[in-house]
């Protein structure tokens, strides 16, 4: 039983400790788990458009809420775009892997404006918060003109 115990925790910490495509037992999983979790994100991305458009009235509270969720949503797709994942269902540009550095700055740049907006909307001022959507929508254009395929 303890012996077990040890094994499941060693085993643990060897996953915790393996780079993050690895953490993903075949590549189909890893694009599944890409897929879904931008789906989640554009989902609520697209809650605050409603506001920033003025298709939505602007609710603060509703506004902070969802883009707490896209502010941590938008950490979670990139380690699943490891090697290996670049074909099957995906309109993944070869571009990802082969500028893996302009890749990581997109998306660093997403995450960063994503924080600021969660931070944004914490204010409760309209104007500031429209300000940070378009920000934060500018970095998906970005990098879905420079790695997505149509
Ligand atoms: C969204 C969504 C995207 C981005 C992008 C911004 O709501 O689903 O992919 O915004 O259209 O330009």
């Amino acid at each position: 039983m303890k012996k077990t115990f040890l094994s499941a925790l060693a085993l643990s910490a060897i996953a915790l400790s393996q780079p993050a495509a690895a953490q993903f037992a075949k590549p189909e999983d890893a694009i599944k788990y890409r897929k879904s979790a931008l789906v989640v994100t554009a989902a609520h991305f697209g809650r605050l458009g409603a506001m920033a458009s003025g298709k939505a009235p602007f609710d603060a509270k509703v506004a902070s809420e969802n883009a707490d969720i896209v502010a941590s949503m938008s950490k979670l797709p990139w380690a699943a775009f490891g090697e290996g994942t670049d074909v099957g269902e995906t309109k993944a540009k070869p571009e990802i892997w082969k500028q893996s550095a302009k890749f990581k700055e997109d998306s660093d740049k997403f995450q960063a404006e994503a924080a600021k907006l969660a931070a944004a909307a914490k204010t409760g001022k309209e104007d500031v918060f429209k300000a940070a959507f378009t920000a934060t929508a500018g970095t998906c254009k970005t990098c879905h003109d420079d790695f997505r395929s149509k």
